[in-house]
């Protein structure tokens, strides 16, 4: 029988803002309004005509992924768009019981050989947000042009056209896959768990503690480390909820993301050292946080350690001369300091280390070996940063070589030196403040030669992206940078993942060798000169926070 396609009109379309660094995300209540969805689903569907129509593009695939975080709503809102997008001449693939992680995602769209996929999470955001991010073929996230593409039809929808969910499923255009499994099949082609599996039968005792942060990350993470490896694992908040842990004790929302603040119980658990390897994902299970025997390690400096061993990967392999390493353009520059050692390691390949901006989709586009500041670390075998590929590749490296934790990341600071690194953030809700923030950054170069603090400001200007194989510069500048006397560098950057209000993330960085050092000492004298040098400008917006106490600083002093 036919498929029986509705359309109905949307009487007053909304204006439905841009995405951001990663998808767009809004409160609940705004994705909620009705015929939002519906009229972001066309927006999307309306594009993927487009795409899939044009001749030239091997994306003629009418085939959709859709999946996403456990966050409330998100199920239903998954069975709507594939709704939609059936309606509009697709098919559509479900991730099963609608749940998936951002890299199993982009995984599935490349195995599928989708036009794109349609992931439902507003990532470390609480449960009151919701997000969508959008992936093309090649399991990336979408670039500028893109998003600037599907927002304008986003905005020019006047009906949406669908077919029911049942119907659709009877007819075959809508099918579901697991994509645990097909995630977890991948994982062990690239880290071969039957050598991992052998390697830990020789060490008895070694145990594991993850937080899965009642996310995505439980079944991926029971599914890898405990069903395919055998790891003697406890995971906490393994279930996924769609309240993603509910309230604090003081009533606000936990917000899935691994840093310090929200991870309590996994830091008492590595605090015993029983652990010798631990970890927190993020509700997508895109970013990471890993460490072991009392120790946690940056995503740089860990992105670090994996470049020192890339062979055990393969990395080589993917990448046929030219080999890009990136990192987003606030993350601390140890691995840059690594370009040397990969070139002799790699002497068939020339090396590139890249500055990207931030947002991984920069990183992906250039094969995904890569590092951003917020925790995310490249898988080079799919197409974003992946959470339980970090935790999976560190665990293949303290099985391969018997070190712990820490002793390997000293390994990488004796070595190559130190970048020691902290992230902040000024935020707030009044528009007038961001425009003042914004003008005292922009102009920050007629301060230079100003003493704040105990600093010097030595230079100071906005820092542009030149892509480094079409040599295009992007149209707006993406961070602004102050260097202070000393080596001591403040990046600073608005934030696009937020719902309300403004936050610019502040990353401060210094690079020595002694590196077995608290960073708080090191870091100090840059967030005091911000500080004093924001004043100096005229800034009185109160909310200035640095955030160092919930990032790992494995030397406490
Ligand atoms: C933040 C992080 C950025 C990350 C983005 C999406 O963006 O800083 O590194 O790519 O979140 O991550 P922003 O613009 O708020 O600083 V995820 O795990 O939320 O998709
Ligand atoms: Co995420």
């Amino acid at each position: 029988m036919p498929l029986k396609i509705e359309t109905a009109r949307i009487e007053k379309p909304w204006s439905i803002g841009k995405m951001g660094t990663s998808g767009l995300r809004l409160v609940q209540e705004d994705y909620n309004r009705p015929l939002f969805l519906e009229q972001f689903a066309q927006g999307v569907a309306d594009y993927f005509v487009e795409l899939t129509n044009m001749k030239e593009v091997a994306e003629n695939n009418k085939t959709l992924i859709i999946g996403g975080d456990p966050r409330k709503g998100n199920a239903d809102r998954v069975r709507r768009i594939a709704e939609i997008m059936v309606g509009n001449g697709f098919r559509v693939i479900i991730a099963k019981d609608s749940l998936a992680s951002t890299p199993a995602m982009s995984h599935t769209i490349r195995e599928c050989k989708a036009a794109g996929g349609i992931i439902l999470t507003a990532s470390h955001n609480p449960f009151t947000d919701v997000g969508i991010k959008l992936n093309m073929s090649s399991g990336a996230p979408a670039l500028e042009e893109t998003v600037a593409r599907v927002h304008a039809m986003q905005n020019e929808v006047k009906s949406y056209s669908f077919v029911a969910f049942e119907s659709a499923l009877e007819a075959g255009q809508i099918e579901c896959i697991d994509c645990v499994k097909l995630y977890a099949d991948l994982l062990d082609e690239v880290l071969h768990f039957g050598a991992m599996r052998d390697a830990l039968a020789l060490r008895p005792g070694f145990a594991a503690a993850f937080d899965a942060m009642h996310g995505a990350a439980g079944p991926f993470a029971h599914e890898v480390f405990i069903n395919r490896l055998g790891l003697d694992a406890t995971i906490l908040r393994e279930e996924p909820r769609e309240d993603l842990g509910g309230l604090d004790a003081h009533g606000h929302p936990l917000h899935p993301e691994p840093d310090f603040d929200y991870i309590g119980e996994l830091i008492k658990l590595n605090a015993t050292g029983k652990y010798d390897i631990v970890a927190a994902w993020d509700s997508d299970v895109d970013r990471r946080l890993d460490g072991g025997k009392g120790f946690f390690i940056e995503s740089a400096d860990e992105f670090a350690l994996f470049s020192k061993y890339a062979e055990l990967i393969g990395v080589e392999k993917l990448f046929p001369h030219e080999i890009y390493f990136g990192r987003s353009t606030v993350t601390a520059g140890t691995i840059d300091l690594m370009q040397g050692y990969l070139e002799k390691k790699f002497p068939k390949h020339t090396v590139h280390a890249v500055e990207t901006p931030t947002g991984f989709k920069w990183i992906a586009e250039l094969g995904n070996w890569g590092v951003e500041e917020s925790n995310g670390v490249g898988n080079p075998y799919i197409r974003e940063k992946d959470g339980i590929f970090a935790t999976a590749f560190l665990l293949k490296i303290l099985l391969e070589t018997g070190k712990t934790v820490q002793e390997l990341m000293e390994g990488v600071w004796k070595e190559f030196g130190r970048v020691f690194f902290t992230r902040g953030e000024v935020s707030g809700s009044d528009e007038n403040e961001k425009t003042l923030l914004t003008s005292i950054l922009k102009d920050a170069a007629k301060y230079v030669g100003g003493t704040y603090s105990t600093l010097k400001l030595e230079k100071a200007g906005s820092w542009d992206y030149i892509h480094p194989k079409t040599k295009q510069a992007a149209d707006t500048a993406c961070a602004f940078f102050l260097q202070f006397s000393e080596g001591n560098t403040i990046k600073a950057r608005f934030s696009g993942t937020g719902s309300g209000g403004y936050t610019l993330r502040v990353y401060c960085t210094k690079y020595d060798t002694q590196f077995a050092r608290p960073k708080s000492p090191v870091t100090q004298p840059m967030k005091d000169a911000f500080d004093a040098f924001l004043a100096g400008a005229g800034f009185s917006g109160k909310s200035k926070k640095y955030t160092d106490a919930n990032q790992p600083d494995p030397y406490t002093g």
